[in-house]
């Protein structure tokens, strides 16, 4: 086995096993990084899981500053992935879980390579507040760049609301999200570089370039508008964003 394909066996065993790995330092070019991206799931999908959309990470100041990592990354969501909004996740199924607020597309046409934002947005067929449950499989949540993208730029789960009509102007909605009632984070979805179209547009290009362009069905994540939380077993989470909606989940 090839250096890149024992890294992605390992973190591969670390999210199935919900177990820890050490860091890799920075020993990975950010092309090798996506490489064991790659390799790892495609471990996931020998195991019957199925590719359904891609997130964005990394795609607001609130991010970045709480990762201290400073570029846009990407990574894939398979059906294994989605909870049902309103349902439940076993916490024990995760290394040390957080939680993020998000936006939700849902194409209903193919996005080319490069697109305007209203281009991308004539191709989304629905759009939806939504969480995501990131789990980073590396000790103490700590990564450099090249770790969080082998890592799957951290995917774990994802949780969206009702779709919504896309005509919704995106550019600046309330986000309000809490854990057990309280509010813990509150942000805009202007937050996710200026509008969360941009990273649609960014999310067709990345993908286009990594040989899996977007194609009607696929979901993009468009990243988290304000810091993540940390998860705690008997959680109950929910989010509200003004005009699109609500989206909520149970840890047991
Ligand atoms: C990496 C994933 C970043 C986002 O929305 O910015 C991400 C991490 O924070 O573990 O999902
Ligand atoms: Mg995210």
């Amino acid at each position: 086995m090839s250096e890149l394909m024992e890294i992605a066996a390992r973190l591969d065993a670390a999210m199935f096993n919900a177990t820890a790995t050490p860091q890799l330092g920075d020993t990975l070019s950010v092309a090798d990084a996506y490489r064991v991206q790659e390799a790892s799931m495609a471990r996931r999908y020998a195991r019957g899981e199925r590719r359904v959309g891609i997130k964005m990470g990394f795609t607001s100041r609130a991010k970045m500053a709480q990762m201290g990592v400073d570029a846009m990354i990407w990574g894939r969501l398979t059906d294994a992935m989605l909870v049902e909004d309103g349902g439940a996740v076993r916490f024990s199924a995760y290394v040390h879980p957080r939680v993020e607020p998000e936006i939700a597309f849902l194409l209903k046409a193919p996005l080319p390579r490069t697109v305007t934002p209203a281009g991308a947005l004539a191709a989304v067929g629905g759009v939806a507040a939504a969480l995501e449950i990131i789990d980073s499989r590396y000790e103490n949540f700590k990564f450099s760049l090249t770790d969080v993208i082998a890592d799957n730029s951290s995917s774990s789960g994802f949780v969206i609301g009702p779709w919504a009509d896309p005509a919704i102007d995106l550019s600046n909605l309330g986000m309000i999200m809490e854990i057990d009632g309280q509010p813990r984070q509150i942000g805009s979805s202007a937050a996710i570089l200026g509008n969360p179209l941009r990273s649609l547009v960014a999310a067709a290009r990345l993908a286009h370039d990594a040989g899996e362009p977007l194609g009607a069905g696929d979901i993009v994540m468009a990243g988290g508008a304000t810091a993540a939380e940390h998860l705690s077993v008997g959680n109950h989470v929910r989010l509200v964003v003004s005009r699109l909606g609500r989206v909520e989940f149970r840890v047991g």
